[in-house]
């Protein structure tokens, strides 16, 4: 079999065929930037460079543990301006919907990126990017919703694409203009809708990019008909959905995502058993984010057993954001996902991979090592799979495989 390169001296966690699919003592083959082979290394058959014969260049992983390359698939990583005076009027009683009303949450955010050019995002966010990257992410979703307003959606999605080729790591975009009712449409949130779905969608769409749309469903945001016209206009345009979801109230908002056939429904805090059975039953993706949990010092947990039973499967981000939840660690994510939501560490490991691919609509291509596969990898200095969701603050990664490379 002709290869590019091997990866040898290792145990993999392929996250294949449910669970961790564990290969020991396994062998991982390249070639043109995807998985050519993968398997115990005595099985291995007889590889040649793809480039000149004789033996491929081989790679020592000195006993680590190969997973795929994590996938944080709900992340609003662009943006300007900090929150931390929001976390000291938390800390002195107020509540996260008290500060959005009062004006800030958000809209603060949003008048920071609004006066911020491209250039200054780029900066700003390539700084959260790479903490995601030195924690073996290879993948990463990215939202506008900081600019309310045409010029600056379209400029996070840019920034978000030049985040992209800039950092040689794939970045699925979304248009996520309906998170919260800039203060020019106060009183006017149906016609904020109607700009987004007649002009913003459309031209996000037309130029390429926004690769989802995603709303927030919540009394502090859009209600469940508003999102639903926002959901119609990207159905127009090709683009499919996903939703912030019963996160802090519930207003049938996993339903409704479901519905509409969207990748995931996030958040979920709030969700009964009936939005669990319409997620199963739709092929929507839980997408729990325990930052945000963690940050808001929320006290309802999302409905893990439910969604097990229904054998939806739960993916795991970082929803790394200013204000509800500035995590840039995807392993903290996962221990997170644990220590608050009683996940395993496979489930975790699941939740940062397989599923969050599938969260993306990418599982065909990313977030298991299987042969056809995209060769994005993470080596990890581990004794099993379970520290990464275990250890705290820890830096175990030891490389990182973006398209073979
Ligand atoms: N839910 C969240 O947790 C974030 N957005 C959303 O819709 C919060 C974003 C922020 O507070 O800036
Ligand atoms: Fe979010």
């Amino acid at each position: 079999m002709k290869v590019d390169a091997v990866i040898e001296h290792c145990h993999a966690a392929t996250m294949a065929g449910g669970g961790l699919g564990e290969v020991r003592d396994a062998l991982v083959a390249l070639a043109e930037g995807r998985i050519a082979w993968v398997g115990p290394r005595a099985e291995a058959p007889r590889f040649e460079a793809a480039a000149g014969g004789g033996a491929p260049p081989a790679y020592d992983a000195r006993g680590g543990w190969l997973t795929p390359g994590l996938v944080d698939a709900h992340t609003h990583l662009v943006y300007a301006g900090d929150r931390a005076h929001e976390f000291e009027m938390r800390l002195e009683g107020a509540s996260y919907e008290d500060v959005a009303r009062a004006g800030g949450g958000i809209l603060s955010t949003v008048r920071a990126t609004r006066a911020a050019d491209e250039a200054t995002l780029v900066l700003a966010a390539s700084k959260r990017l790479e903490r995601l990257l030195a924690e073996g992410v290879t993948t990463v979703e990215i939202k506008s919703g900081y600019g309310l307003d045409a010029d600056t959606e379209l400029r996070m999605l840019r920034v978000a694409r030049t985040l992209g080729t800039a950092h040689g790591v794939r970045v699925a975009t979304t248009l996520l203009a309906a998170h919260a009712l800039p203060p020019e449409y106060a009183g006017r949130a149906d016609d904020y809708i109607e700009a987004i779905v007649s002009d913003w969608l459309p031209r996000a769409a037309r130029d390429g990019l926004a690769d989802a749309v995603d709303a927030f469903c919540e009394r502090i945001a859009f209600s469940p008909a508003q999102c639903t016209r926002v959901f119609d206009a990207a159905r127009a345009f090709g683009l499919p959905v996903k939703l912030h979801a019963d996160q802090l109230s519930d207003l049938g908002g996993a339903a409704l995502a479901a519905g509409h056939g969207a990748l995931s429904a996030d958040h979920l805090e709030w969700t009964d058993e009936a939005g669990v059975a319409a997620m199963a039953a739709a092929g929507t993706v839980a997408m729990l984010l325990p930052g945000a949990f963690y940050f808001l010092r929320e006290t309802r947990v999302p409905p893990v057993d439910a969604l097990r039973r229904h054998r939806v499967p739960i993916a795991i981000a970082t929803d790394c954001n200013p204000g509800s939840s500035p995590l840039v660690s995807p392993l903290l994510a996962m221990n997170m996902a644990c220590t608050l939501f009683r996940l395993t560490p496979t489930e975790a490991l699941a939740g940062l991979t397989v599923h969050a691919a599938r969260a993306l609509g990418l599982h065909h291509e990313l977030g298991t090592i299987a042969p056809g596969r995209r060769a994005d990898l993470a080596l990890w200095e581990v004794g099993r799979p379970a520290e990464l969701a275990c250890a705290m603050g820890a830096a175990p990664l030891v490389k990182r495989w973006q398209g073979g490379r």
